[in-house]
């Protein structure tokens, strides 16, 4: 494909911007960011930062400064996953984006494969990256890492009763009336638990899903900000809403 065709190829969807949030992202920040433009060259870029303390605010503005499509949100400090996606999909509808798409800075998710996820947008209102569908994978994760997301994954769907394979994905695109009409304002998870609770909102509210391969890379520079507390309120969280959807089924609310 050429970058002719690549530029022309998304715009019945809108103009496109891809939310990075970024936590002492420095080694990634450059790299995560001139992939993006490569692979998509119409979409705008927005690094949502939490004021790190290695300088990646810095050198997001320093290449904001020399790429009008690249955007700085920056935010006063550490306030999880969750918090810098919802100031980032605010900002991002503010200025007009008609598509709002989640990607890691780390390289886990690639940008490379961000047209299959706009692809399958045009015929749907949130379209996952997913490891778990056939032709998807993980490359370079141990066991445990594997056991954990898997496990997070099917607990997830049985709890919340969700027809979504990777549910707990951060590489994910959603048109702006679907995160307009999932009730955006209540969401208070701030880890994980946060891609879990869009996807449970996105089904419940009657959208359109649907889940697409991608290949998901370890990452290989900086570090995991994954915790024990992040994966403690997952679970909490979840069985509560689990629990609370039965509870309200067998008293016949909706
Ligand atoms: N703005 C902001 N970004 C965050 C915060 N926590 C994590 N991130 C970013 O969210 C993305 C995912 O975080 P990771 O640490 O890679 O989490 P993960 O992918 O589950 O863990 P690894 O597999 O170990 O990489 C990265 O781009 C982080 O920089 C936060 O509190 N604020
Ligand atoms: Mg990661």
């Amino acid at each position: 494909m050429t970058t002719a065709d690549q530029e022309s190829s998304f715009a019945d969807l809108g103009e496109v911007l891809v939310i990075i949030p970024t936590y002492n992202e420095a080694e990634n920040v450059e790299r995560i960011t001139a992939r993006v433009r490569a692979a998509v060259p119409e979409a705008h870029i927005l690094v949502a930062d939490d004021n790190s303390p290695d300088g990646t605010g810095d050198i997001a503005d320093k290449l904001a400064a020399a790429d009008d499509h690249l955007h700085v949100l920056h935010r006063k400090g550490k306030e999880g996953l969750g918090a810098a996606y919802l100031a980032g999909f605010r900002w991002g509808i503010d200025h007009g984006y008609q598509v709002l798409v989640e990607m890691d800075a780390d390289g886990s998710h690639q940008p490379e494969e961000l047209y299959r996820l706009l692809t399958a947008l045009r015929t749907a209102d949130l379209v996952l990256g997913s490891r778990w569908v056939p032709g998807g994978e993980v490359v370079n994760w141990p066991r445990s890492r594997l056991l954990l997301s898997r496990g997070g994954s099917l607990y997830s769907r049985l709890m919340l009763d969700v027809p979504i394979r990777d549910v707990t994905g951060g590489y994910r695109a959603f048109r702006k009336e679907t995160l307009l009409g999932l009730g955006m304002d209540q969401v208070a998870s701030a880890g994980y638990c946060f891609q879990v609770d869009l996807a449970w909102r996105t089904v419940k509210a009657g959208y359109k899903v649907a889940e697409v391969p991608i290949t998901f890379v370890e990452r290989e520079l900086g570090a995991s900000k994954m915790s024990r507390s992040i994966v403690v309120e997952a679970l909490w969280r979840v069985t509560a809403w689990g629990l609370s959807a039965r509870l309200d089924k067998l008293l016949g609310k909706k």
